[in-house]
């Protein structure tokens, strides 16, 4: 049985990448909403509905495990997944949460994100939990969401980085969390314009390492041997195939098939 992984689009390819390379047995079906991406200034109510889609549309695999690699909709949506699937469910907040905290040098940590994810205050409640002593500043910038999905070059993206990441200088934090699935397919980006001072911090490798704990607890990992890449990912997205796997290419670093998807309301 595979892994189920879905994202709004092309920014849970950065979980994909990490689980690759932490579960070199598993097997993965990935779907991204591209075709209705950003979902990070949709009303709740909007964001349940389409990741319940994407929810129905990886049952059909019949996934041992669902990993929601969007924080927008782990902030908004992971509890209704939980109740609704008989699987374990695995959000990418708590475990980019745990890799600030181990990170952090000083007591401020920024977040950067959706608007819907900087709204819920998750981080902030999950930073809190353990370490109530540590400021927590999220700044939304859903401008960059956009410009991934869309491959912007770089030299078009840094005037939108410089603005959108002027209040994270601001803040004068040590630690930034990449707070969206998208941001670390412009980690470099980033961190040029910020300097190196700033520690950027992705949930990819965490949310990875979670993925692997919960299916060893439950006995779930495959033993068998290693399968080659080619036969063990499945992606699928609902937008511009030749765009997205242009991204899907130069993330994953080979070359690979893309499948077009419908996604139904109904089933
Ligand atoms: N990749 C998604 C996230 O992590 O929040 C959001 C992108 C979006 O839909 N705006």
């Amino acid at each position: 049985r595979p892994i189920g992984i879905l994202d709004s689009g092309v920014g849970g390819l950065t979980v994909v990448k990490e689980v690759l390379r932490q579960l070199p047995n598993e097997r993965i079906v990935y779907i991204g909403d591209s075709a209705r991406c950003p979902y990070g200034s949709r009303p709740r109510e909007e964001i349940v509905r389409f990741t319940m889609e994407m929810v129905r549309f990886l049952l059909k695999f019949d996934p041992k495990a669902l990993v929601i690699a969007c924080n927008t909709a782990t902030a908004v949506a992971l509890d209704a997944v939980r109740a609704a699937v008989p699987v374990p469910v695995i959000g990418v907040i708590d475990p980019g949460a745990r890799a600030a905290i181990r990170e952090t040098a000083g007591s401020r940590i920024g977040v950067i994100g959706t608007v819907q994810t900087i709204e819920s205050g998750a981080y902030a409640a999950a930073i809190g939990r353990t370490r109530p002593d540590l400021t927590v500043v999220g700044i939304a910038t859903p401008e960059l969401v956009p410009l991934i999905e869309l491959g912007w070059p770089k030299e078009a993206a840094r005037p939108v980085l410089e603005a959108s990441l002027a209040p994270v200088r601001a803040a004068a934090v040590d630690t930034l969390v990449l707070g969206c699935t998208h941001y670390p397919l412009i980690a470099d980006w980033i961190q040029d314009v910020l300097g190196d001072g700033v520690k950027l911090i992705s949930s990819a490798t965490e949310t990875a390492a979670e993925l692997a704990a919960v299916l060893t607890e439950a006995g779930l990992l495959r033993r068998a041997p290693e399968v080659p890449v080619e036969e063990r990912l499945l992606l699928f997205t609902t937008g511009d195939v030749p765009g997205f796997q242009a991204i899907a290419e130069r993330w994953l670093g080979r070359a690979v098939a893309i499948r077009s998807a419908v996604l139904n309301p109904e089933r």
